[in-house]
């Protein structure tokens, strides 16, 4: 018996222990032992009926996502044979879902005739978030078990659901009433199936899963899905497997859906998410400092500012039950901040989200004050005020004043130097930047900003208390913009650039958005407002180059006083939450056009998309190469997570590796050439770019 497989008969009931660390992912291996183990137990006659179970607890996550894009992924015993035989053996199997079956792992349970839960069992088909649908029967059997509609909408939303819900939509026949007991009870099932001598497989419970649907049913829902889901593939296959379901025999079924899975496994799209997933979990290693460094425990928070950042990091700490200490200046300040806190939370209540009770904890946990002194016992203080630095390094002196030795000094700056922040305090080691993306409660990223001087142990816990406050953090370096907003930086020039060449706003966004991204660059700067990006570019005047042109249309649209949306003017008008073209911003554009000397002309789509995301990517290279980001996946997370660049495209660096760095070489050279001195001075290739690509390689790295 394979070391995957714990095996063990007791009085007619095999148990068949699935036991891969961390989370018995179908590898080929573990599904030939599975496969072993059940035909033992299926040839044994003693074995009257069959439990599959993880055998640490945790029941399966699912197929070895590594695998896919290889042989071993279809390498022989297959998933969907494999389920296919267990599906097939005269004795009842009793899946024991412990903590998770997701994807391939709830497939291997609907594979068996009977399961059963534990209180915090969690099952879902999450193949959609890898650009793929469930390949081992998922879209065959779900439907046949809990209906169409049902099945569909769980497997497009990928959602992770709970043991309760799972058992109403008939998913788990049983629920364990502890986890402890999950083994027992299973058996205990296992017993009475055997005295009823109860079915292998018992009848479906839909065996029409549309029965229910009306006519047309499908090719609605295609249409009114349509738009929402743009380019992507995944979803559109997962509906023509599930319809498949319907028209049907299961056999039929199961054949189309692994031709869909392997239509999905081999585009892009999927290659690109599965590069998302994997990248996710390298962003939180970090080079030389050793997974089990003692963290600094981290008990109680405290935030200095109650604005709308300050107010949306306090929150990510009390929605993880910790502690906050809010810090204004102001009684009104610090009140409207608290209310400010608890109608969020309002919002989540009337969305049915959260419970009273719950807002109620949450803002028991939450504590405002005016005095530093308050802050004595924090083991992290968050600094969120105005992004200057003298009120910055005033703040942090005063921290040094008041903070226990020990406590982690963190600043919310957005462009700021984390190092000169240091500075400021006698205890440089303990300070590092937090750059919360807004709204700090809702958006995942947090980008880690290690100072020179940041002890590792500070890093460490910092990227530990940022897993526990459900953050994606992602480590850099200290320079004008950090890995984010730095790139941002020459992207927004382009764009800009290119409406004094010709172009439109809605132009250039159209381009943006039909690559994927979630709003364009012109779109994004009227929401961020015009005139905080003018107040950033002069605040760092002296940390990037300029010329006339630079970022000129932005100038001028902040005297003018168009600020964006805010104001119902920016690059565009709006009406309402309406978008339109503004034929004063194309006046506008052609004046300055004039003034600087730049001749215009008819701007293609393909120029803009290699212009703006060319400059991106290029940056992105730059960035890496002096060391800023770790490695190109850390800068792919940022961008997915910060700025809307689609997953399904794997980040920039993922993007311009499929594209091909060649092309991304040569088109920057070309533009250098064409533009005369402003592509003298803008069209720089990175120098790493320059070396990948004289070396013959396809990735990007540090090299
Ligand atoms: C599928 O099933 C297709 C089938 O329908 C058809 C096939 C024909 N494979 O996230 P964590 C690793 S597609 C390989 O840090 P957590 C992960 O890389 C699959 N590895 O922990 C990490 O490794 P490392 C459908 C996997 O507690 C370690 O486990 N299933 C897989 O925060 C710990 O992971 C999914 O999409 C896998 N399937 O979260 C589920 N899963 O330590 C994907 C995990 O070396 N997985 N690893 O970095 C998850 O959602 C989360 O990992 C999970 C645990 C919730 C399980």
């Amino acid at each position: 018996m394979s070391e995957l497989i714990q095996y063990r008969l007791e009085d007619g009931v095999a148990f068949v222990g699935l036991c891969r660390a961390p989370v018995n992912a179908l590898s080929q291996r573990l599904r030939a032992a599975i496969l072993s183990a059940c035909e033992r137990a299926a040839a044994d006659a003693e074995v009257k009926a069959i439990i599959l179970h993880g055998a640490d607890g945790l029941f399966c996550a699912g197929a070895d996502i590594a695998e896919f894009g290889t042989d071993a992924a279809f390498a022989e015993p297959s998933l969907p044979d494999t389920l296919m035989r267990i599906s097939e053996i005269d004795k009842p199997v009793i899946a024991a879902i412990g903590k998770l079956a997701l994807g391939g792992g709830l497939e291997l349970a609907l594979a068996c005739g009977y399961r059963v839960g534990e209180p915090g069992t969690r099952v879902g088909l999450p193949e959609i978030n890898l650009g793929l649908l469930p390949g081992a029967g998922g879209t065959q059997r779900l439907p046949r078990l809990i209906g169409a509609e049902s099945a569909l909408n769980l497997i497009l939303s990928g959602e992770q659901i709970d043991a309760e819900r799972a058992r109403l939509l008939g998913i788990l026949d049983r629920l364990a009433s502890e986890a402890k007991h999950l083994l027992d009870e299973a058996e205990t099932y296992a017993r009475e199936l055997i005295a009823m001598s109860a079915p292998a497989l018992p009848p479906e419970h839909c065996p029409r899963p549309a029965e229910d649907l009306p006519d047309g049913f499908f090719a609605s829902f295609r249409e009114r899905q349509e738009s929402l889901w743009k380019n992507r593939l995944a979803p559109r296959l997962v509906l023509a497997a599930v319809e498949a379901a319907c028209l049907l025999p299961l056999r039929e079924g199961l054949a189309r859906e692994l031709s869909l899975f392997k239509q999905a496994e081999a585009s892009s799209q999927s290659q690109a998410l599965r590069h998302v997933f994997f990248a996710e979990r390298e962003a939180g290693r970090i080079p030389n400092i050793a997974p089990d460094l003692p963290l600094r425990s981290i008990r109680k928070v405290a935030v200095i500012g109650a604005g709308t950042m300050g107010g949306g990091i306090a929150m990510n700490f009390v929605n993880a039950g910790i502690p906050v200490m809010l810090l204004e200046q102001q009684g009104a300040a610090l009140d409207r901040g608290l209310t400010m806190i608890r109608k969020n939370y309002e919002i989540s209540v009337k969305r049915g989200k959260l419970s009273a009770d719950q807002v109620e904890a949450r803002m028991e946990l939450l504590h405002g004050t005016l005095d530093y002194a308050e802050l004595a016992d924090a083991d992290l203080v968050i600094e969120a005020v105005f992004e200057k630095m003298e009120i910055k390094q005033q703040v942090f002196r005063t921290l040094d004043r008041v903070c226990k030795p020990g406590a982690i000094l963190a600043t919310n700056t957005s462009s700021l130097d984390v190092d000169a922040i240091a500075m400021s305090v006698s205890r440089p080691q303990d300070v590092i930047g937090l750059h919360f993306f807004s709204p700090a409660n809702v958006m995942r990223l947090l980008e880690v900003v290690r100072g020179k001087a940041t002890a590792p142990d500070v890093l460490a816990t910092t990227m530990a208390i940022a897993k526990r406050i459900g953050k994606l953090a992602v480590v850099s370096g200290v320079c004008f913009g950090f890995i984010g907003n730095r790139m941002l930086e020459p992207y927004s020039r382009e764009a800009q650039r290119l409406l004094l060449e010709g172009a439109t706003p809605a132009q250039v966004d159209k381009v943006l958005t039909e690559l994927g991204l979630n709003m364009g660059i012109f779109s994004m700067q009227d929401l961020a407002g015009v005139d905080v990006l003018y107040l950033i570019r002069q605040a760092n005047q002296a940390a990037t180059a300029h010329d006339e042109s630079y970022c000129r249309i932005g100038d001028e649209l902040t005297v003018l006083k168009r600020h964006g949306q805010k104001s119902g003017r920016g690059f565009y008008r709006y009406e309402g939450r309406e978008r339109q073209e503004d034929p004063e911003v194309v006046a506008l554009a052609e004046r300055l056009s004039q003034e600087l000397n730049i001749s215009r002309r008819a701007v293609c789509d393909e120029e803009i998309h290699d212009r703006c995301l060319f400059m991106l990517i290029n940056e992105g290279i730059q960035l890496l190469d002096e060391g800023i980001a770790l490695r190109a996946s850390d800068i792919d997370l940022v961008w997915i997570n910060g700025y809307g660049f689609p997953a399904h495209l794997g980040g920039p660096m993922h993007y311009a590796e499929q594209l091909g760095l060649e092309r991304v070489l040569a088109s920057i050279q070309r533009y250098r050439s064409e533009l005369g001195a402003y592509g003298e001075m803008w069209f720089q290739p990175a120098p790493l770019l320059k070396r990948l690509v004289a070396a013959g390689k396809t990735r990007i790295e540090r090299f």
